[in-house]
């Protein structure tokens, strides 16, 4: 079946690329290119005239016709750069329907590349971490992704698997006294060594994905510390309504910042304190809520309270007229902008550890449970080989391991996991 879809985003453009993809889909665009100078055996790239079913002329554009298998989708596909008008790209959209096309669901052009084995799922659900990014950092982890960095990492620990396996099976019905020497303990050194490697690719996905996503980051503490004052300084905007009543805030105010290439939502809230005022009680349990939901949690003016240590950060404003009446991470008035360095360096290394090792990266929440799971049974095979167990259930538990892992890359995956991974990209990828 052919597809066709506007790859470019909804609205007025320079210029739009509609895809058309399928076996027939240079036939296809032979409905409203005139003279069509392509063929199945002259792919490329050509200014053509488009027009309508009576012959009249409609726009001027860039087509480019890939014959599969050599395409993104890997089949025959056309690239129509047109003018960016929604006329245009629904009337070349008509046309093409019009010639027997259907349109594309969301990401179907990428679930034809990874039917086709243009891409595996690992790479193909890069595509989407690339588009919806909001960060380089985020972006650069798509691309390696992209180019294989995950398939092969995850190659690696399963060749790695697959060989314990192999031993083991080996000497599975060897009496203990003939076993290879050195195969329990090679064995051990080799499933260490891979949960120590799966283990650092889950601990790099919360910090992957807050390079895609974005850290949600919110503001709190009694009112008057002087929480909106801080958020407008560290938004750069005057957004927040700052007064010396205590009770200004009452909606969570939000905007996107950005602390060296780490996407940041940032939150102002309503100052927690008991309050017979319904709106600021509701204000109240808005704040609350967002204090659980947070990634970190900047707790201004509160020495009183003790906090989880890794989601909070505690925070003592107003600086320049009072001393801290407490222990606090940072010192700040954000007033007169005084440590605001300090504090921005704070909320960074709170939410990104450098120690871990970033050159592998999961994309997708799909992603890190396989590895997660397959983290699960070396680790219980690696117990199992410790307590003396028996190699059959050893091998058990690795086997099952590996197909945790082949389900990150495997091209032949169930239908529903395909559905899973390609609903969340746009119409037109
Ligand atoms: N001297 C000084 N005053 C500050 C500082 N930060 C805020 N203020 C003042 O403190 C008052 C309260 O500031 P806000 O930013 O509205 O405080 P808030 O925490 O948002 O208060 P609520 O929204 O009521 O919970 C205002 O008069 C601010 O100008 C600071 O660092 N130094
Ligand atoms: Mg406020």
């Amino acid at each position: 079946m052919t597809i066709v879809a506007c790859s470019t985003p909804p609205g007025t453009s320079g210029i739009a690329v509609v895809r058309i993809s399928g076996k027939d889909a240079i036939k296809n665009v032979s409905n409203f290119i005139k003279d069509c100078p392509f063929n199945e055996k002259s792919p490329g790239s050509k200014i053509c005239l488009l027009v309508d079913k009576d012959g009249l002329i409609f726009d001027e554009a860039v087509v480019t016709s890939y014959l599969g298998p050599n395409s993104y989708t890997g089949e025959n596909l056309v690239e129509v750069s047109c003018h960016g008008n929604p006329n245009i790209i629904s009337k070349i959209i008509d046309l093409s329907v019009g010639g027997g096309a259907s349109l594309a669901e969301p990401g179907e052009f990428t679930k034809r590349a990874f039917l086709n084995g243009r891409l595996d799922l690992s790479e193909a659900e890069s595509v989407s971490a690339i588009i919806h990014s909001k960060s380089i950092a985020g972006v650069k982890a798509g691309v390696k992704n992209l180019k294989g960095g995950l398939s092969k990492k995850i190659g690696l620990i399963k060749s790695d698997l697959v060989s314990v396996v192999a031993n083991l099976e080996f000497n599975l019905d060897i009496s203990e006294e003939d076993l290879q020497p050195n195969l329990i303990k090679n064995s051990k050194g080799a499933l260490s060594k891979s949960v120590e490697t799966l283990k650092s690719c889950v601990d790099a996905f919360n910090e992957t994905r807050m390079f895609q996503l974005g850290a949600s980051v919110v503001i709190l503490g009694p009112p008057n510390a002087g929480k909106s004052t801080l958020f407008n300084l560290l938004v750069n905007k005057n957004q927040s309504i700052v007064t010396e009543i205590e009770g200004t805030t009452r909606d969570v105010v939000e905007k996107n910042i950005n602390i060296d290439g780490l996407p940041i939502l940032l939150k102002d809230t309503a100052g927690i304190r008991e309050s017979n005022n319904r709106v600021e009680k509701i204000g109240v349990e808005r704040s609350l809520a967002e204090e659980k939901n947070a990634d970190l949690v900047i707790y201004l003016n509160n020495a009183g309270r003790s906090f989880s240590k890794d989601k909070y950060i505690h925070v003592f404003n107003k600086s320049d007229i009072n001393t801290p009446d407490g222990d606090y991470d940072v010192i700040i008035s954000a007033k007169t902008g005084d440590n605001i360095q300090k504090l921005k360096e704070t909320i960074y290394k709170a939410l990104i550890n450098e120690d871990i090792e970033h050159d592998t990266f999961l994309t997708s929440k799909r992603q890190c449970i396989a590895v997660e799971s397959a983290l699960k049974h070396v680790k219980d095979a690696l117990s199992l080989l410790l307590g003396g167990d028996s190699l059959e259930l050893i091998v058990e538990d690795i086997n099952r391991s590996i197909d945790f892992l082949d389900s990150i890359t495997s091209k032949t995956t169930k239908d529903d996991v395909l559905d899973e991974v390609f609903s969340s990209f746009c119409v037109g990828k």
